[in-house]
């Protein structure tokens, strides 16, 4: 059965795969299991049919005969546990894995993401200065906590894994800023994640949503 996923109809990031379907989309990818996708736009996401799926009206969610899912890294874990591929057959290396996955969404994410919200949404505010300041603090300090750890290695820890998967989705939204060039090690990481085949074919079908919804004339 060809599981389903949902995805931004007009992505914010005008397809810049910073969306969290593109997390499942390179999962999928990766293990090599084609997918359909529901797209949907702020409003379908907010009504009881996408509710009855997502409790907090969000994309993406995962649909394979009677399983829904939500929360990209539940539906990374769940594909990763199902195909070889994401995850190391060893025990402890398995452990470690998925210990990188909740890292790259509970300790490296939150300032990475609250740092590009306040940049949308508070640069009017009094304390937007400071609050960047410190929010760039916290990022320089996991980054540089997270370049010691990957040193010269390829991956966090042995073979390509989904904790390398989320992490890299969780620091493309710093590509090409200051803070990642900071850290070439990551920089690098970055570049060599992009470069698989996986995560390109995932990029190409979440810009082409984007694109053909600019073209059909809706807005971002
Ligand atoms: N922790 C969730 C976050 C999901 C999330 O924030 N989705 C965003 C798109 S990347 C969304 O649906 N935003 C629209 C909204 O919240 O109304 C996950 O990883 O799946």
């Amino acid at each position: 059965m060809t599981p389903i996923i949902t995805a931004f109809e007009c992505s914010p990031d005008r397809g810049k795969g910073l969306a969290r379907d593109m997390r499942v989309r390179w999962a999928l990818e990766e293990v090599g299991q084609p997918y359909d996708v529901r797209l949907l736009s702020f409003e379908t996401m907010k009504q009881p049919e996408h509710l009855a799926l997502h409790p907090f009206g969000q994309i993406p969610t995962y649909e394979e005969g009677d399983l829904a899912l939500f929360e990209s890294g539940a539906i990374v874990l769940h594909l990763a546990e199902r195909h070889p591929g994401l995850l190391p057959q060893d025990g402890h290396a398995r452990a470690r894995a998925i210990a990188w996955m909740f890292a790259a969404l509970n300790t490296v994410e939150p300032p990475i993401f609250d740092h590009a919200l306040v940049r949308i949404l508070d640069s009017d505010k009094p304390w937007f200065a400071p609050r960047l300041l410190a929010l760039e603090d916290s990022i320089r300090n996991r980054l540089g906590q997270l370049s010691h750890h990957l040193g010269s290695a390829d991956w966090l820890d042995g073979a390509f894994s989904a904790g390398d998967l989320l992490m890299v989705t969780v620091l493309l939204r710093l590509k090409g800023s200051e803070l990642l060039e900071e850290y070439p090690n990551l920089a690098a990481y970055l570049a060599r994640a992009e470069a698989r085949p996986a995560y390109q074919r995932a990029f190409d079908a979440q810009q082409a949503v984007f694109i053909a919804a600019s073209g059909s004339g809706q807005s971002a």
